[in-house]
């Protein structure tokens, strides 16, 4: 099946046809899990010629296999890049890149805002190798350009960032790194490209944590890559084969068949945040929502000129700080509590403590997550339940 034209078809169908779809060898709809670690070559010279690359062809699944090479056509295509290149975890993919472009004495500028397993790597791990993690806000220009030197490598952004969905201006950013010759790379784990494709807004590399949104059904732990071909050669040639941090087939196939239902799974995920965090906005309990979506939100402006969606992420702060927090978090029955996020279940957890304790305290209140910022992945389930969910443990809380 020929690939349909990006500008005629509308996102759902892409993301139900957009890769093609049919295994060649079989015609199989829906794509095999190619589980196996090692391809059979016709003769010594077939084998020999894959290897130096004068003919295509699958050697051994930690370099490349089919299933995994249909997700990463799918990827490629719906961001809108020439290639991608799928990885075990979302840190994995993170860990390849910065390894790809910087060597020990070289740094990188990157949002102060991150996944707590990426500050962690940004601050603590990559130093030992040499390589230093410049976290600034970059939500401020004039702080992004002063922190670039002549060892600057790239600039790293994660918008909406997690926890606290702060929204860094994608097309300014390029404009930055382009200034500096230096690549953008962009974590679009909480948009998706169904509503944020930074490859259009000028950045050079995309991030996923495909764990999330991409797979969306809690089920696997992944991440993609993608960029230009050329690129891309280079990160599965080099970093992925030394590496090793693959992607399974089984992990890859869970991945394209999540994706067919992308569209209209980010479409309920929205409708049902928009409406939990204007309930959560009116009531007294809480002092604060944190929603791109909403007018208050410091960069509602930006987010609307880049993103046609707000996601379905909510981070609010309760009045009462980290003990009211819990008791809401105790409180709950349809949101469950626990870590990852873009799950069809609805989720809780407080980032202080959990997915950003990697943080110092100083840190932490640099960023903005306080005690009481609690974080809800709000997932498809009917938008009364969950309001009617939290509006029981709101009232457990006496403050
Ligand atoms: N980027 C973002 C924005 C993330 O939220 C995460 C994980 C990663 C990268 C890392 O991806 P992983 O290796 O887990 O696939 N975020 C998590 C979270 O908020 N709770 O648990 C994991």
């Amino acid at each position: 099946m020929a690939h349909l034209n990006f500008k005629k078809a509308h996102f759902a169908t892409l993301c139900v046809h957009g890769s093609g779809g049919v295994d060649e060898a079989t015609g199989a709809l829906s794509i095999p899990i190619y589980q196996s670690s090692t391809f059979a070559f016709k003769n010594a010279k077939h084998g020999a010629d894959i290897f130096s690359g004068e003919q295509e062809g699958y050697v051994y699944t930690r370099i490349g296999n089919p299933t995994q090479a249909a997700l990463e056509k799918e990827m490629a295509f719906l961001e809108g890049g020439e290639a991608a290149l799928a990885f075990g975890s979302g840190m994995a993919a993170i860990s390849s890149v910065i390894l790809s472009l910087c060597q020990s004495g070289d740094n990188f500028v990157s949002s102060d805002t991150l996944y707590g397993g990426t500050h962690s790597l940004f601050v603590d791990t990559l130093p030992r190798l040499a390589i230093e993690g410049r976290e600034v806000n970059t939500t401020n220009l004039e702080t992004i350009e002063a922190a670039i030197d002549d060892k600057t490598r790239l600039l790293y952004i994660e918008s909406p960032a997690n926890p606290t969905l702060i929204v860094s201006d994608i097309r300014a950013c390029a404009k930055i790194a382009q200034k500096h010759h230096i690549p953008l790379v962009v974590d679009n784990t909480f948009s998706t490209p169904f509503f944020q494709r930074p490859l259009e807004l000028g950045a050079d590399i995309v991030i996923h944590s495909a764990t999330k949104y991409i797979g969306g059904h809690g089920d696997t732990v992944a991440g993609v890559v993608i960029g230009k071909q050329e690129y891309i050669n280079n990160l599965r040639g080099n970093f992925l084969r030394d590496l090793g941090g693959i992607i399974s087939p089984l992990n890859a196939w869970l991945l394209v068949r999540g994706l067919k239902t992308l569209a209209v799974r980010m479409e309920r995920h929205q409708q049902n945040a928009i409406k939990v965090a204007k309930f959560l906005q009116f009531h007294p309990k809480v002092e604060q929502v944190w929603y791109p979506g909403l007018a208050t939100h410091p960069q509602h402006e930006i987010a609307k000129q880049q993103m046609s969606g707000f996601g379905g992420m909510v981070s609010f702060e309760i009045k009462g700080g980290r003990k009211a927090g819990e008791k809401l978090m105790n409180s709950v029955k349809i949101f469950t509590l626990a870590v990852s996020l873009g799950d069809v279940d609805s989720l809780i957890e407080h980032p202080a403590s959990m997915t950003h304790s990697t943080y110092s305290e100083e840190a932490l209140k640099e960023v903005g997550i306080s005690q009481g910022l609690v974080r809800l992945s709000v997932g498809l389930e009917d938008v009364h339940d969950l309001i009617d969910d939290l509006s029981q443990a709101l009232r457990k809380i006496n403050i």
